[in-house]
């Protein structure tokens, strides 16, 4: 959606809305019980069911949203300050004195102003929006209607927009750590469904690394920093990670994923998410099936390269938290698409794995993935404390209509999340926490604990009371109340793996078998730098001999050889042969011919060929991409025509590593005066190594050619505009929309893996 977007503007101008007197945000109070009631209840009841819509989470949020704008600073308690720079003291250099409350109270707070960081996923952003169902969605041959397979009307009733709160995360770093490390990424929803809150707490990758949530702690022990000296920080290159992964086979299939692209997202907006589990579906008669829920992001699913990564810890270290937020604020709102993989018991017991072992996934070419309806993040937190770190996920928040599978690691969640809010809220009341209430009213004997908010009337808070007419009242499964699929269990209490969990490779194997070649060659430079960083060798060597070799022998031939290991001479004795791929698991496959969002950087100085730049500009604007012109030092700058631009950014604050390709306009004095700089050649160089698309008009050819870009055409020798390896140039301005075409072409494409920048020096 583009910022000129009718709903787009609408959302803005409430957005921007003027704060009233009173400080509220000045969005318009629509509650539907009609009542002025505080944070505790909402805009939704029993008897207003149904009128949830997209602003149902920010009605409720006005309620506590503050604005300072006008007003008159005071105390935490209300009272007016007079001066909050200077402590009371007992004469003018005299010592500060105890009853000076406003001091102790500033300071109090500031001593206590953080919380624990999350022990998983520390570091995180998040944004408002809504998920809506389609209408009758395409389920394939077997299922007619959604609502066969599901009561859930969040997921059903395509008239309604439910309010959504996401947040996405790294998982090993900490809080303050950089946003690009090679590394999962957490993708957790809060559903403010009208029968309740829904946390759909997945990944960007759809295994798991572990298949017993017993085995959680270990893992985190061994992938965070080392106990004696707290190294390295946000990183899996070390000893005591591989030590782990080495003696624990069942990890192999999510290793491939976190050594690929997908462990370098490109943007949150441009990831996939997973459920990661199998869970239920249930209907009405109480009947169940099996589902995976996949997000899929409408922008592609894109990486950076690993290079780029590290720069981009220095240069932009908020990089994906940045993206997030900027796109929103420019009026760019980031969609995904919720698909669905349906399966019943009888098609289950037929898979050659097991579905409850979270190491696995269900191959789309086994059970196709059905889009059945879309999210929607259109507006930033206002407050990153409150909203983002507040927010607290628990996989046990499920609706009527979606319900558990056994899986021991989902199983384990459900005690786990539950826990560590405890540790980070300091009592059970953070579902209290505004960016936590579901919008439902709530209704129960709980009453007490610390920072308890709501005021709960009556003498009652026993169930059966006859003082209250045993209010509130039990709901039957029609009445909307929970009830558990009544799957029948019985076995005997057992410590155990179960043996359909024991095949560790046929997975990891259709993962390598199906990755292009490039995407290969990504995965074993990651092993290379992985395993170069631990320095016991029989670690490296238990990682090529007894995982990798039963992957692929050519990929465990090909890490070896990187990492000072003897090649093994045969494949592993569990090496699967077989040969099948998924082309779905290959992000090449995942790349829609879209470029919005993308950002652009017009490199110029004064001097610059004005058409060039108006046409670049439009033309790249209209297909959605957000261009931004860097140049030596801030200020205007000059066309030959005496057109003038803004510089957005100036060479010290801007690097390549921040922009999906760049473009060089033409114009003599501008080109000549690049030609005499260090950074421009550096953003041509780099953004060629990274394999982006990049382009250059008339004279800024020549700043290519400074450059020494290898083995590629450039317009000159009798073609007027070449594309070579998305390197897009043009000597002749009759064929500028032409050249704008191919580099749309070419940015659409993301990266132009075909190149081989080794001798690049950037
Ligand atoms: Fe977890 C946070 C995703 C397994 C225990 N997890 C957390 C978050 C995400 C996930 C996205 C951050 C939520 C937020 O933004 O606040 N976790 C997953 C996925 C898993 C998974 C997709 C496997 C399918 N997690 C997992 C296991 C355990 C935990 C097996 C423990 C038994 N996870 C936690 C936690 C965290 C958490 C310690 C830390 C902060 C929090 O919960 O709220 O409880």
């Amino acid at each position: 959606m583009t910022a000129d977007d009718p709903t787009e503007h609408d959302r803005e101008q409430d957005r921007n809305a003027e704060p009233t007197a009173d400080g509220d945000s000045g969005r318009e109070e629509t509650r539907a019980d009609g009542s002025g009631a505080g944070p505790g209840s909402t805009g939704t009841s029993d008897d207003a069911g149904g009128q949830v819509d997209e602003n149902s989470k920010h009605e409720q949020l006005d309620e506590v949203r503050e604005n300072p704008e006008g007003e008159k600073l005071t105390t935490d308690h209300g009272v007016k300050v007079s001066d909050t720079d200077n402590s009371l003291k007992a004469g003018e250099r005299g010592p500060t004195i105890m009853e000076d409350f406003h001091f102790r109270e500033k300071m109090t707070q500031f001593d206590h102003e953080s919380i624990p960081e999350r022990v998983v996923h520390a570091r995180g952003t998040g944004a408002h929006g809504y998920f809506q169902p389609y209408d009758d969605p395409d389920l394939g041959d077997e299922y007619d209607d959604i609502e066969e397979l599901t009561k859930a009307k969040v997921l059903t009733d395509s008239d309604q927009k439910t309010p959504v709160f996401t947040r996405f995360s790294t998982v090993v770093g900490s809080r303050g750590s950089s946003d690009t490390v090679r590394d999962v990424r957490g993708f957790a929803t809060k559903f403010y469904t009208e029968e309740g809150n829904w946390d759909l707490v997945g990944n960007n990758m759809p295994p798991f690394f572990i298949q017993d949530a017993m085995e959680f702690p270990d893992l985190v022990h061994a992938i965070k920093p080392e106990p004696d000296d707290g190294m390295p920080q946000a990183s899996a290159a070390h000893d005591t990670f591989w030590d782990f992964a080495s003696l624990k086979p069942e990890i192999t299939h999510m290793i491939m994923w976190v050594l690929s692209g997908r462990a370098l997202p490109r943007a949150y907006r441009m990831m996939q998410g997973f459920g990661v589990h199998t869970f239920r579906l249930v209907n009405d008669d109480g009947e169940s099936v099996f589902v995976k829920f996949h997000w899929t992001p409408k922008l592609g699913t894109h990486q950076l390269v690993w290079d780029e990564t590290t720069k981009l810890w220095g240069k932009e270290s908020d990089f994906n938290r940045k993206g997030l937020y900027d796109v929103i604020e420019e009026g760019y709102d980031p969609e995904w698409e919720l698909g669905v993989q349906i399966f019943d018991e009888e098609q289950a017991e037929e898979f050659d794995f097991d579905v409850l072992d979270p190491t696995k996934i269900v191959p789309e070419t086994e059970v196709p993935v059905r889009p059945i309806g879309k999210m929607v993040l259109n507006e930033t937190p206002d407050n990153f404390f409150a909203e983002v770190e507040q927010v607290a996920f628990h996989p046990g928040n499920v609706v009527p209509g979606i319900d558990f599978s056994n899986d021991p690691l989902l199983q384990g969640r459900l005690f786990s999340y539950q826990d560590t809010q405890l540790n980070r809220f300091g009592g059970a009341n953070w579902d209290e926490i505004p960016i936590n209430r579901p919008i439902t009213e709530r209704h129960n004997n709980q009453r007490a604990g610390f920072m308890r908010q709501e005021i709960n009337e009556g003498k009652v808070s026993y169930k059966p009371n006859s003082i209250g007419d045993d209010d509130p009242q039990e709901a039957s499964a029609e009445e909307g109340g929970y009830e558990h699929y009544a799957e029948k269990v019985d076995g005997k209490k057992i410590r155990n793996r179960s043996d359909s969990f024991g095949d560790h490779f046929t997975q990891a194997r259709l993962f390598w078998n199906s990755m292009s070649e490039p995407e290969k060659q990504n995965i074993v430079d990651a092993a290379h730098f992985e395993l170069g960083k631990v320095e016991r060798v029989e670690i490296r060597e238990r990682m090529v001999y007894d995982l990798f070799n039963n992957v692929d022998h050519e990929f465990a031939t090909r890490v070896a050889e990187g990492i000072g290991i003897e090649p093994p001479e045969e494949p592993g004795d569990e090496m699967p042969t077989h040969d099948r791929e998924d082309p779905s698991l290959s992000m090449e496959n995942r790349t829609p011919d879209t470029i919005e969002t993308r950002k652009i950087a017009v490199l110029l100085d004064d001097g610059f060929d004005d058409e060039h730049v108006s046409e670049l500009r439009s033309a790249l604007e209209e297909e959605g991409a957000r261009v931004k012109i860097i140049s030596k030092v801030l200020g205007e700058k000059s066309g030959t025509e005496g057109e003038t631009v803004e510089a957005d950014k100036h060479h010290v604050a801007a690097a390549s590593v921040a922009f999906d390709a760049i473009v060089v306009p033409g114009g003599e004095q501008s080109v000549d005066a690049m030609r005499q700089q260090g950074d421009p050649k550096q953003f041509v160089a780099e953004a060629f190594k990274h394999y982006k698309p990049i382009a250059a008009l008339g004279d800024g050819i020549e700043l290519f050619e400074d450059v020494e870009l290898p083995d590629v055409d450039l317009a000159g020798d009798g073609d007027d505009l070449v594309s070579d390896q998305g390197v897009v140039t043009c000597r002749d301005d009759g064929e500028l929309d032409a050249f704008v075409e191919e580099f749309v072409d070419a940015i659409a494409q993301h990266r132009h893996w075909g190149r081989d920048p080794k001798e690049v020096p950037a």
